[in-house]
C-alpha cells in the first residue's frame, strides 16, 4: 500500500486546490475518512473544502459534527453552489469510500471537474469511475478510516482527538464492531488512533442511538423468523424506512443462535424495496443481491428493487435462497 500513498502524496503536490466528498447519505466511514484526508492536505497547506449533503439523514454524523464544533475543530464545510463557483480546471476532487456515480450525492461533480482521485473498499464494479489522476479500489480494508489512517501513519502526521474519535467509530460501523472485514491491520489501526487521542465516551455518544428508533426496529426484530436452517428474515410494514434502518436490523439479527445470514427486507421509497444482507462470513451475501441487481461484500450486501411489493421483494428472496446453488 505504500506505493499508492507515495502516488498520492505525488498527486497532491500537484494541485493547490481541492474537494473532499463521500457517499450519498454520509456515514461515519466516509466522514471520517474525509476528514483525515482533510488533516493530511491542510498539513501540506492546500485549500480544501468538504462537501457536505444539504439533509444529512444519518444522526450519528449530524452528532459528528456537532462534537468538531465543540471541540473548535475548524473544517471547511460547502453546498453544491459553492462547489460550483470553484475553478474546475485546477481543482482536485477526491471521492472517497465509494466508486458508483449513483452513490454520489452530487454525480454531476464528477464530470465537473477535470481532475479526480478515487478511493474506495467496496467490492469493484464493472462500470467503476475512473480517476483522471488515480483510482484506488482495495476490498481487502475494512474501512476507508484504515486506509487513511494508515495513510496518516504514514506521513507521521496526527489527528485530533476528536476526528480520531469519529474515525474509529467509523471503523466500527463498517466493520459491525469487529465483527466483518476485520484484520490484524484494522486492530492496528484502533490501536494507533486510540494513540492519538480517540476516546471511547464520546465514540459511543456517536453510535448512540435514540431510544424510540431502538425500539421501533426491535419490535420488527421481534417478528423475525428463521427461513431455512442458517438464515434469518425480518419484513418490514408498509413505512418508508431508511436503508441504514435495513442494515442494523440485518446485523443485529446476526447476534442469535445458530443465524449465519440475515436479510431485513422494507420500503426504501414510495415505489422501491430494499433489500439489506448480513452474513458472518460463512455464506455468501454478495451472491445473493447480485442475483437481485445488487451488490456489495462477501459479508455485507444490499439491493434496491423498482416497483414491487415488499411480499414480492421476499418470493424472489426466497427463490434465489432455495434455488440453493448458491
Ligand atoms: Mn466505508
Amino acid at each position: 500500500m505504500n506505493r499508492v500513498f507515495d502516488k498520492l502524496t505525488m498527486i497532491f503536490k500537484q494541485y493547490n486546490s481541492f474537494v473532499l466528498t463521500g457517499h450519498k447519505n454520509m456515514d461515519l466511514d466516509s466522514l471520517g475518512s474525509v476528514l483525515g484526508m482533510y488533516r493530511i492536505l491542510k498539513s501540506m497547506n492546500k485549500q480544501v473544502v468538504i462537501y457536505m449533503e444539504e439533509e444529512i439523514n444519518n444522526t450519528s454524523v449530524v452528532k459528528a459534527l456537532e462534537k468538531l464544533d465543540l471541540y473548535h475543530v475548524k473544517v471547511h464545510l460547502v453546498g453544491s453552489q459553492e462547489v460550483r463557483k470553484m475553478d474546475s480546471e485546477n481543482t482536485l476532487l477526491l471521492v472517497i469510500d465509494t466508486h458508483n456515480i449513483k452513490l454520489l450525492d452530487q454525480p454531476w461533480m464528477y464530470e465537473f471537474f477535470k481532475h479526480q482521485v478515487v478511493l474506495d473498499h467496496h467490492i469493484k464494479l464493472v462500470d467503476a469511475l475512473e480517476g483522471s489522476e488515480l483510482t484506488y479500489i482495495n476490498s481487502r480494508l475494512s474501512s476507508m478510516v484504515e486506509f487513511v489512517t494508515l495513510y496518516l501513519h504514514e506521513l507521521k502526521i496526527n489527528v485530533s482527538p476528536i476526528v480520531g474519535t469519529i474515525m474509529l467509530a467509523g471503523m466500527e460501523i463498517d466493520t459491525n464492531s469487529y465483527n466483518i472485514k476485520t484484520t490484524d491491520r484494522t486492530y492496528e489501526v484502533a490501536s494507533y488512533l486510540m494513540k492519538m487521542g480517540a476516546n471511547n465516551i464520546d465514540k459511543q455518544t456517536l453510535l448512540q442511538q435514540s431510544m424510540e428508533v431502538y425500539k421501533r426496529r426491535q419490535d420488527f426484530i421481534k417478528t423475525s423468523y428463521m427461513i431455512n436452517e442458517k438464515m434469518a428474515l425480518c419484513t418490514l410494514n408498509e413505512e418508508i424506512f431508511q436503508k441504514s434502518d435495513l442494515a442494523i436490523i440485518a446485523e443485529e439479527l446476526l447476534q442469535f443462535d445458530h443465524v449465519e445470514a440475515a436479510f431485513a427486507i422494507g420500503k426504501i421509497g414510495p415505489h422501491e424495496v430494499g433489500i439489506s444482507a448480513r452474513s458472518v462470513g460463512t455464506i455468501d451475501v454478495q451472491k445473493i443481491m447480485l442475483a437481485l441487481q445488487g451488490g456489495g461484500h462477501k459479508s455485507d450486501a444490499a439491493t434496491q428493487l423498482s416497483n414491487v411489493t415488499i411480499h414480492q421483494a421476499k418470493e424472489q428472496l426466497l427463490e434465489i435462497i432455495n434455488r440453493g446453488e448458491l
